[in-house]
């Protein structure tokens, strides 16, 4: 199994793991050295062993994230001990075979067994278990985590929605607060398993776990931080850009007093918890005197869509590309919408059980634009899980994680342009051009205000696993990087006690984050391929591939491979570019940049 983004203690990068059995017979404490047949073997034996903990921990993980009690966290956090050790076990094990002269498919699938381990366990007995409990503690503190409202206990989804549509910053300000008093209790369990990973991550050769994370790239680790670095001086001036203009607007809708017009923006008021993607109040920030004739939430709503009808529009979209739709068992087994009547992980993800094709989605659908879009992304999982199943154990996976993240984005790039809701009938007329810098505003502030959030959050990560930042500096240091790349602040001065990187599901679930950065550039990399095969001619933001069958076909080819080869090539025999490249995002948002500069004029930017 490999569940996309979620990060309970099973979560392992490439799949999962199996058992700590004694390195496959091999004489390990004989001088002989191993052979290639010894390698061949090992790989062999870590493939089925692996794959089928893989299912056995997915099943706990998914009964769990369902269904969370006292008794579903126990079992999944055993099954989780069980996954991690065996991963942990074979990528130290499979260093044994370093000087061994064997074929380049098994070095490969050796190089990804040393690495495959998002959180890695000392081998010292109860180091696993101790890890994996407070692993599903932390999950489990945050999906269930509420606070007091107006004399009510609130959920997340209800924080969410008002600082969606409330424009009171006192209101705004008390929700957002609210929410953060989520996460003190879970800094000492954070700290202890960041202290445990980093000894299991000795282990096996590396400096801390950051260093781990940064070795999935085919490159050296810190070539990839390089690589991110550069990535963000490409794009930074084009976010500071939107940043300058957004903030004039909330300055003009709220005042000196509560967003001064110069300086940082205060996080709470971009209408999303983290301030990581700022579409929900496109309402502020809509260029004044512009038309904008549809509003796809109100179009969902109008045309009696719900959560069920969401995901077949998605389904239909995938379908007319060329993929076989969706397995029976995918809606007998998906969880769609909230349960009433019991507690969930209702951050969005999706599951592929089996290996084979077992696939389902869980999320909590709410009839709105940002879901439908959520959607298309969960999907593009599925889709990549089912394509790849084929392929050996080891290699069923996204050509890297970045890869993952980006083909059901790449797949909502075509789904939100006017042209495709023009297509499946939900709009009527298409907007005319003079619609082309709001739509392309509207889009900007879901993904280039994303940029610097999706790359600070793991520059977080890699202090705190290298020790730069202890845990008394957590909540300084988050700020600092807030601050320094995404131009934010927090509505008033933090308690001493804050753990504000807890109160984002990532951290106390543990997944990585630099896939989601890498997704927001490699997707418009695919986009704007496609569209050049699809023969498009207009403007990119214009352009959907829907029901084009030759960039399905060139598309399943991609996704079919997994990570069986570097994922340079993969990106090549795509798009016909052998390195990921911000140009195609700058491209697609050309036109904003230049109407943003023009409306910046007189301003100071920056903070
Ligand atoms: O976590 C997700 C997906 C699941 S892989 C819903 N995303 C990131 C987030 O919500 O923070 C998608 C965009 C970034
Ligand atoms: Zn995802």
């Amino acid at each position: 199994m490999r569940v996309e983004q979620f990060g309970l203690a099973v979560t392992l990068l490439m799949g999962v793991a199996a058992v700590g059995l004694s390195s496959c017979g091999q004489k390990q404490e004989s001088a002989a050295a191993p052979s290639v047949d010894d390698a061949t073997a090992f790989v062999a034996k870590a493939e089925t062993d692996l794959a089928n903990m893989s299912e056995y921990a997915g099943r706990a993980a998914w009964v769990m994230s369902n269904f969370i009690t006292d008794d579903t966290e126990w079992l999944q956090a055993r099954a989780g001990a069980e996954a991690n050790a065996m991963a942990s076990t074979y990528a130290k094990e499979a260093a044994r075979f370093d000087g061994v002269d064997v074929d380049p498919v098994t070095r490969r699938k050796l190089n990804i067994l040393k690495r495959a381990i998002v959180l890695p366990t000392p081998a010292r007995e109860g180091a696993a278990q101790e890890m994996a409990t407070i692993s599903s503690g932390l999950d489990s503190a945050y999906s269930t985590g509420k606070f007091e409202y107006k004399g009510m206990p609130i959920a997340l989804d209800t924080a969410e929605e008002i600082l969606r549509s409330s424009r009171d910053p006192a209101e705004i300000k008390a929700v957002w607060e609210g929410w953060h008093s989520v996460a003190p209790p879970m800094k000492a369990n954070y700290a202890r398993l960041v202290t445990l990973a980093n000894e299991g991550a000795r282990e096996l050769g590396f400096k801390d776990t950051g260093e781990i994370w940064r070795s999935w790239y085919d490159m050296e680790p810190q070539e990839f931080a390089a690589k991110t670095d550069a990535l963000w001086e490409q794009v930074k001036p084009f976010y500071d850009n939107l940043h300058c203009y957004v903030r004039g607007k909330l300055n003009e809708k709220y005042g000196d007093a509560v967003q001064p017009a110069t300086g940082p923006i205060r996080a709470d008021l971009t209408g999303n918890m983290w301030a990581q993607q700022w579409d929900n109040i496109y309402d502020i920030v809509a260029p004044a005197g512009a038309k904008s004739s549809y509003d796809l939430t109100r179009l969902l709503t109008a045309n009696g869509f719900d959560a069920q009808k969401m995901m077949k529009a998605g389904e239909s979209f995938y379908s007319s590309l060329g993929l076989a739709p969706l397995p029976e068992t995918f809606w007998q087994r998906s969880l769609l919408t909230r349960p009433r009547d019991r507690e969930v992980v209702c951050h969005p993800s999706a599951w592929d059980i089996d290996n084979k094709d077992d696939i389902r989605i869980k999320m909590c659908t709410r009839v709105n634009a940002e879901d439908f879009d959520t959607i298309h992304h969960e999907l593009g999982h599925n889709y990549y899980q089912r394509a790849y199943a084929p392929q050996d154990f080891i290699f069923r996976d996204g050509a890297n994680d970045g890869f993952h993240e980006a083909i059901g984005d790449f797949a909502g790039l075509s789904a939100q342009t006017p042209t495709y809701l023009n297509q499946i009938g939900l709009l009527k007329t298409i907007p005319g051009t003079d619609e082309d810098i709001p739509i392309l505003l509207k889009t900007a502030l879901v993904k280039i205000a994303f940029l610097p959030f999706g790359l600070l959050i793991d520059k977080w990560r890699w202090d705190v696993f290298s020790g730069v930042t202890p845990p008394e500096k957590y909540n300084e240091a988050w700020w600092d990087l807030r601050l320094r790349y995404q131009g934010m602040v927090p509505p008033a001065a933090r308690p001493a006690d804050a753990f504000d990187p807890g109160a984002k599901y990532h951290i106390p679930g543990n997944t990585p984050y630099t896939r989601y950065f890498l997704a927001f550039i490699y997707e418009f990399q695919f986009h704007r391929a496609a569209c050049r095969e699809a023969g498009w001619q207009g403007p990119l933001n214009r352009c959907s591939v829907y029901g084009n069958k030759a960039v399905g076909e060139k598309l399943n080819a991609m996704l079919q491979k997994g990570q069986s080869r570097p994922w340079r090539e993969t990106l090549a025999e795509f798009t016909g570019e052998n390195d990921i490249d911000a140009s195609a995002i700058l491209d697609y948002f050309a036109p904003l940049n230049t109407w943003l500069t023009e409306q910046n004029r007189g301003r100071t930017c920056g903070w």
